[in-house]
């Protein structure tokens, strides 16, 4: 791939999320695209959301359970960029007609009070960064087909990232064991899934340091006042319209959202 198909692989992507259409996936027309193309394709598609006059809110992580992992066939999470027309507020609602074929996942965000640089970042310099821990429910949105992709789509589709919605209330991360939250995630009142927030990469904390290092790769940081998905703890469930998706996180507290058509 050169330039020119990375611009017009996210124009497509873009076009993809803008008319809520839903596309085959761009390694049918690109087999050789490679995890570096991908990257390429994803931060074109920024590019295009900045222009437009969009703010990034932070970064996010994806495919951090072992389970995706082992479902993908990788050994190291993805990113993707959260917008800021992409965060509902606590209690707010999302719109089907807006969407293309929505789910949502348990997550805990990290809240930045300091920089974070460097190649070889731990969970404790995270720690150490971070002003705020928040929960929140990620809904993705992948504009392709039937949410079917290798791992090159997805990165290029920016870990198809749609919708999130953030708690309102804010826990210092020392207060908490933030390895062990048990989460459920429930939608009308019926809990669809559970987990521990040690599912993933054994500490959410783990999470923002191996995005770190991956973005340092590239020479860039993390920055004080980036809002962070971590990943999924629970797994993505399909949204209808007239579901009412709650989460509870132990010692974080209750989010939930409603979905419209
Ligand atoms: O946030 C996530 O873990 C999503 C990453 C992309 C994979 C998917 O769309 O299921
Ligand atoms: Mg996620």
């Amino acid at each position: 791939m050169n330039l020119a198909s990375y611009k017009s692989t996210a124009e497509f992507l873009h076009q993809s999320e803008i008319k809520k259409s839903e596309v085959l996936r761009i390694t049918t027309d690109y087999p050789e695209m490679t995890i570096e193309d991908a990257y390429k394709v994803q931060e074109e598609l920024v590019a295009i959301k900045l222009k437009q006059g969009h703010q990034i809110v932070g970064p996010k992580m994806g495919l951090t359970s072992q389970a995706k992992m082992r479902q993908m066939n990788v050994k190291e999470p993805i990113y993707g960029y959260i917008f800021d027309y992409m965060v509902i507020p606590e209690g707010g609602t999302i719109y089907m007609n807006d969407l293309i074929h929505p789910k949502v996942e348990a997550e805990i965000a990290f809240i930045l009070g300091k920089d974070i640089e460097g190649t070889a970042v731990t969970g404790a310099e995270v720690l150490a960064a971070t002003e705020h821990v928040v929960p929140a429910l990620e809904i993705i949105d992948s504009r392709y087909e039937n949410f079917k992709f290798t791992l090159p789509d997805v990165i290029a589709d920016n870990a198809s990232s749609s919708r999130v919605v953030l708690g309102d209330h804010l826990t210092k991360p020392e207060l908490l064991e933030l390895d062990s939250i048990g989460v459920t995630l429930s939608i009308n009142g019926e809990i669809k899934d559970s987990g521990v927030s040690a599912s993933v990469v054994g500490h959410p904390a783990n999470s923002v340091a191996m995005l770190a290092n991956m973005l340092a790769r590239k020479g860039e940081k993390l920055q004080a006042g980036n809002i962070i998905l971590t990943g999924g703890i629970t797994e993505a469930v399909m949204l209808s319209a007239g579901d009412l998706v709650s989460a509870k996180l132990e010692s974080l507290g209750e989010i939930s959202f409603k979905v419209a058509k």
